[in-house]
């Protein structure tokens, strides 16, 4: 075990602004442009996800190592990938073929960006607003997900399952190998066993239309997705996001998001044109503006910011981490009373990990050395022990202690 960064991948159609989403939550200036099959390799870089620091509640002046903050609000790091837009009939190898469904296998969650507006058709080329109904979007490229899972269990599936119900005992763990690679959790499979009652049934004797449905399941819990209504500002947008919560709304988190926006706010903070803290509804301009900027600026803070609350790309991560992935933020530090690491940083770094960890898998996580030797944690709030199978706390600042 290793403290890995949680990895969401940004799926979706060509066009639909993935690499927009991209560029405005980690500032790499990737290509971008208003046709489909821009991006072709994947772009990989650093996002973050945002909560609110300890630094104020302790009244101390941090300085993160690993993160950063902004008037008492931490940003910790999750690593998001870009990948070439999908077209129906991907997983056969249409468009750029199933070589980045493939670059997917790592992520934890999915956050498939939509085109609300539908002023761009099925393949991702340009439209007038209104004219594409996004929800088509969202049913095909789930099922191209899953056809390239299935396709995946498939190969060879004849010899498998007759390896699988000679070994019955061992059906999960078996199936659970086989979809290792795709970042599948043994969990899910179990899961999926008992929920469509596969249990018992000989995996030789499993339909085509089962596997599809054991497909779906685990994907669907190894991999949650969120769905990024993107380009809200545009017309047909505020309707057709309303038709879809209404039609889809239970069975996902749709959050409304206006990537060119967000990148246009933190570009022009980065210029000192303007205030900005990601995910806030206002920014505040300190510096003298052109006319172009200023209608830029003007256009944001009413089509977006005013309308929606927010530009959404923020909210798009956080609900993500800290909903669909249950996720919860852990601060380590070293000296309990100062707040620091052994170089004197305060609250250097906050880590992002699963609900439910203990005190001493988290330890593991940090150095395997600190795992092996841990003796017990202490809570950094109340200065109270910590045992070894304690379950840590969103937000909690802990001290690990080791034995010699
Ligand atoms: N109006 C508006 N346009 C947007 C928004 N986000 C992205 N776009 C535009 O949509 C077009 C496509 O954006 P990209 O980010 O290149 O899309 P992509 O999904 O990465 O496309 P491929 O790499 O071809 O799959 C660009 O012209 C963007 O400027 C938005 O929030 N509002
Ligand atoms: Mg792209």
């Amino acid at each position: 075990m290793n403290l890995m960064t949680v990895q969401i991948g940004l799926v979706g159609k060509p066009n639909a602004g993935k690499s927009t989403f991209f560029a405005a939550s980690t500032l790499i200036d990737v290509k971008r442009a208003p046709y489909p099959f821009t991006t072709i390799n994947p772009n990989i870089g650093v996002g973050y996800a945002k909560l609110r620091c300890v630094c104020k509640e302790f009244g101390v002046k941090d300085n993160p190592k690993n993160s950063f903050c902004i008037n008492g609000w931490r940003f910790a790091p999750v690593e998001l990938m870009d990948v070439a837009g999908l077209v129906p009939d991907a997983w056969k190898g249409r468009g750029l073929g199933n070589k980045f469904l493939d670059e997917l296998r790592r992520a934890d969650a999915l956050i498939h960006i939509i085109d609300i507006s539908g002023s761009t058709d099925v393949e991702g080329r340009p439209l007038k607003p209104g004219e594409h109904d996004p929800l088509i979007d969202v049913t095909f490229l789930e099922k191209e997900i899953d056809m390239w899972m299935f396709q995946i269990l498939k190969r060879d599936w004849d010899r498998i399952s007759r390896t699988i119900d000679i070994k019955s005992s061992e059906k999960a763990r078996e199936l659970y190998e086989r979809l290792s690679g795709l970042g599948i959790k043994l969990e899910s499979i179990e899961n999926a066993l008992l929920e469509l009652s596969l249990q018992n049934k000989r995996v030789s004797s499993w339909s085509d239309e089962e596997i599809f449905e054991f497909i779906k399941f685990v994907r669907w819990a190894s991999k949650p997705m969120l769905i990024a209504a993107n380009k809200i500002d545009l017309p047909y947008a505020e309707e057709n996001y309303h038709r879809l919560k209404r039609e889809i709304g239970d069975k996902y988190t749709i959050i409304p998001v206006s990537a060119e926006s967000e990148l246009a706010l933190k570009k022009a903070a980065k210029a000192g044109l303007i205030e900005y803290i990601p995910g806030e509804k206002e920014f505040k301009i300190i510096k003298k503006l052109n006319e172009r900027q200023k209608k830029a600026l003007e256009y944001i803070k009413e089509r977006v910011l005013e309308k929606w609350g927010s530009t959404g790309i923020q909210k798009a991560i956080d609900t993500t981490v800290f909903e669909l992935l249950h996720m919860i933020a852990v601060f380590p530090v070293e000296n309990e009373n100062k707040l620091t690491d052994h170089n004197g940083n305060v609250l250097p770094d906050v880590h992002l990990v699963h609900s439910g960890i203990t005190a001493k898998e988290f330890a593991y996580l940090i150095h395997t050395e600190i795992g092996e030797k841990f003796a017990f944690a202490i809570d950094v709030r109340n200065k109270k022990r910590l045992s070894a199978d304690y379950k840590l706390k969103h937000r909690c600042v802990i001290k690990i202690v080791t034995s010699r």
